[in-house]
């Protein structure tokens, strides 16, 4: 049986990623396709354990705990679930992947690239998503968004500086040149986040639709 389709959101904080992959769901699983919506850090027992670590305001976390916390989600989730899904032919569509601790942990924090990128390779065994919806939106916006739906987690109150850099790396990694340079990532595609969520929902299913035949 031929491997299912692995396709990430990616983005920096607020800009929508969550919402659009409820859409995206709906929108396959109504085309006949199983499809597993799932996020990261987080997904598992273990992950979510994890997570409520990660994003709790009271953590006292260093960078590298932090980077190695998220990885370790990451490689219990691409085990557990991740691999035998796609391998049974279901669509995964994953709320963040490791573009996030390349733009968090390595732009955000300034942990070195090659640190962040080997200790990723550990948790996804070399896994290649088939496509990165990378979602823009200026910072501001994507803050107020966020902040709309509740109170900040321990990432997102970082000081604004730390988000400016996050989402100048994630703009960085939509760059052909970089993209060439880092083949474990896969293909990077920009999606405008901007506008009604219909709109970007449009924009979306256009990219999926192009790149991977699915409707
Ligand atoms: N992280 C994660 C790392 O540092 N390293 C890593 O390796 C990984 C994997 C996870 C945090 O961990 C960090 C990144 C994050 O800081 P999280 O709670 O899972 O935290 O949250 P995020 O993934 O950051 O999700 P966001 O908070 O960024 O939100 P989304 O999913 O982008 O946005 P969403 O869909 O929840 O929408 C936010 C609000 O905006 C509204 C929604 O209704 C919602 O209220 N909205 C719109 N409003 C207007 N117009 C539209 N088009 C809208 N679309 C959505």
């Amino acid at each position: 049986m031929a491997r299912g389709p692995l396709i990430v959101f990616e983005g920096a904080e607020g800009v929508g990623k969550s919402t659009q992959l409820r859409r995206v769901a709906s929108w396959l699983e109504s085309g006949g396709r199983v499809v597993h919506a799932l996020r990261e850090p987080g997904g598992t027992p273990l992950g979510d354990e994890i997570r409520r670590l990660l994003l709790d305001p009271a953590s006292d976390i260093t960078p590298r705990a932090e980077a190695l916390l998220f990885v370790a989600s990451r490689a219990q989730l691409v085990e557990t679930l991740v691999r035998p899904a796609l391998a049974a032919g279901h669509v995964v569509l994953l709320d963040r992947f490791f573009l996030s601790t390349y733009a968090y942990q390595g732009a955000g924090r300034g942990l070195p690239e090659a640190e962040v990128r080997q200790a990723n390779a550990v948790a996804t065994g070399g896994l290649v998503p088939d496509i990165t919806l990378l979602m823009t939106l200026p910072v501001r916006e994507g803050l107020a968004r966020a902040e709309r739906r509740g109170a900040r987690d321990r990432m997102e109150r970082n000081a604004d500086e730390f988000h400016h850099r996050v989402s100048a790396a994630f703009a960085a990694f939509a760059a052909p040149a970089w993209q060439a340079a880092h083949p474990e990532c896969g293909p990077i595609v920009t999606v405008d986040a901007s506008g009604p969520e219909a709109e970007v929902f449009a924009r979306i299913t256009n990219v999926i639709s192009a790149r991977l035949g699915l409707s």
